[in-house]
């Protein structure tokens, strides 16, 4: 497997649109897109910072991973996703190796990228993301 860069950060917030207005009126960002991942259970929206991504993650139910998350640990950072070349062969590799993954196979993500999640307990309290632009 092969890591390019960090594709984005994952954050966690209550209130999508109170939390695009800090993004843009105090750091000066541009929200670019705002996506419903319905798989995900999560509104998500995006700003491009060089070449990597923030994206802000709304909970649309309360089953969403990220209502869990905010429960329990507040709003903040949720994930970090990297850029890879193969998803499906990095989430083979990783497991080989010991690490607990969440997603066995790829699955689609926001903005039609290619995903896999491995398991905060086995990544150093991390959720980790990997993703590929097919
Ligand atoms: N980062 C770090 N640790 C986390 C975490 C996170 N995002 N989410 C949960 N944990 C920790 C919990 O604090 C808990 O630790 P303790 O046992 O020490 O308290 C442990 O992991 C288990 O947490 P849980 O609340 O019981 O949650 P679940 O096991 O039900 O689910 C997880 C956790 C990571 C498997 C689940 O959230 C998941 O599958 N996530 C991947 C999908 C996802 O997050 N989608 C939303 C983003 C989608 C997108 O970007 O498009």
């Amino acid at each position: 497997m092969k890591v390019s860069h960090i594709e984005h950060v994952g954050i966690a917030v209550k209130d999508l649109q109170e939390a695009i207005k800090y993004y843009e009126e105090v750091l000066g960002l541009k929200c670019y897109a705002i996506e419903e991942v319905a798989d995900q259970k999560v509104k998500t929206a995006f700003f491009m910072v060089g070449q990597t991504k923030i994206e802000l993650l709304e909970a649309t139910s309360e089953e969403s991973p990220v209502s869990k998350f905010i429960e329990k640990r507040g709003e903040g950072i949720h994930h970090l996703a990297f850029a890879v070349n193969d998803v499906d062969g990095s989430l083979k590799e990783v497991k080989e190796k010991g690490v607990r993954v969440i997603d066995e196979t790829p699955r689609k993500g926001a903005e039609g990228l290619s995903i896999g999640f491995l398991h905060p307990k086995s990544t150093f309290g991390v959720l980790t993301e990997f993703c590929e632009k097919k």
